[in-house]
């Protein structure tokens, strides 16, 4: 990489797990916030593995605003649907050969943000099963050991994904990649279009999702999701989804899903681009997926209502 720099742009769970990790590469880093988080950050980054009681602070530059064209590589980590908002906040500062690495969850978000960047920029997907979740601003655990599948989205420069790669190997994380990466990411948002709405309505951990009542409801989800692969040519994983999908339930089983997260902190949820996305996927095909319609809408009435107001 040219100039050895790297911006962090979400100073979120994933941002701060990422930019702490990044630290041990002894390459500089900065994370950019918004003005009215750059006090309280600026006080102090600390992070901790889920099993180590006390946190280990990590010193970072943390900025508001930097010169523009001086971001050379980005690592986007914003939820989906601020994504764009975000790249488009910051463009002034992206150098003009720019290199982007975008970590969301969802499909819909990596399309919007490489309708921001030029055609000198590379933008770099990223499908993450690390996690991670703050427990105070700036305040990191890595609660779970994942892995991050890296893959080329668009823009001319073919070796960002080989230096993303290696940057984020030398950082101590597991990282693969794939000269194809839309079908990995469908198949995260197959999982998490089975699991998070559905914990989201019925307020479970992953693991009520096994439960009597709500498993023929993940099967139906699962079964639409299928058809709707085969339709659009996105290859099944070995075994197939459903066999994917209980996997992940069985291996979180006590994990309270990201988006009954946002729900019950009453912050907006990624259904847009994760439900969202198959249902988009389906219109354009002419193709109908009720099951996914019906939580689409229960959830989103859920979100609208007045006690979901007042969380
Ligand atoms: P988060 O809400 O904790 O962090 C997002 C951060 O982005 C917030 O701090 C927000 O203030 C910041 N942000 C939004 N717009 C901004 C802007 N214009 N300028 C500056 N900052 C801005 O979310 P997260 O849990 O870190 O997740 C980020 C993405 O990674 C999501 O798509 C999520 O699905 C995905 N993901 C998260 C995990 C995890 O364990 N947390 C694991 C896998 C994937
Ligand atoms: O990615 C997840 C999420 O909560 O967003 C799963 C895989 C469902 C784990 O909780």
């Amino acid at each position: 990489m040219s100039d050895s720099s790297i911006h962090i742009l979400g100073a979120g769970a994933l941002g701060t797990l990422y930019a702490c990790r990044l630290s041990r590469t002894g390459r500089p880093l900065t994370m950019l916030v918004r003005p009215d988080r750059l006090e309280t950050l600026a006080a102090g980054i600390y992070y901790r593995e889920a099993e180590q009681a006390s946190a280990k602070r990590i010193f970072m530059s943390i900025a508001d605003q930097v010169a523009p064209a001086s971001i050379h590589h980005l690592i986007l980590a914003t939820k989906a649907q601020d994504a764009a908002a975000a790249i488009e906040a910051w463009r002034p500062a992206l150098a003009d050969q720019a290199n982007v690495l975008m970590l969301q969850n969802g499909m819909g978000c990596q399309a919007e943000v490489a309708e921001c960047l030029s055609p000198q920029q590379t933008l770099v997907a990223g499908s993450v099963t690390e996690g991670a979740y703050l427990e105070g601003p700036g305040h990191v655990v890595h609660a779970g050991v994942g892995e991050t599948v890296l893959g080329h989205w668009s823009g001319p420069d073919i070796r960002a994904v080989a230096q993303w790669q290696s940057l984020l190997m030398v950082a101590g994380l597991e990282v693969s990649n794939v000269a194809e990466i839309r079908p990995i990411l469908w198949h995260k948002l197959a999982v998490n279009a089975a699991i998070n709405p559905l914990t989201a309505l019925y307020e479970c951990n992953n693991g009520g999702l096994a439960s009597v009542d709500l498993k023929p409801k993940v099967e139906a989800l699962n079964l639409e999701t299928t058809a709707l692969f085969k339709r659009l040519g996105i290859p099944l994983p070995a075994g197939g989804l459903q066999e994917m999908v209980e996997n992940v339930i069985y291996a979180t089983a006590r994990n309270q899903s990201s988006m009954l997260q946002d729900v019950q902190a009453g912050r907006p949820t990624e259904l847009r681009y994760i439900t969202g996305a198959l249902l988009r996927a389906a219109k354009a095909l002419k193709v109908r997926l009720p099951q996914h319609e019906q939580v689409y809408r229960a959830l989103a009435k859920k979100l609208s209502s007045p006690a979901a107001s007042q969380r």
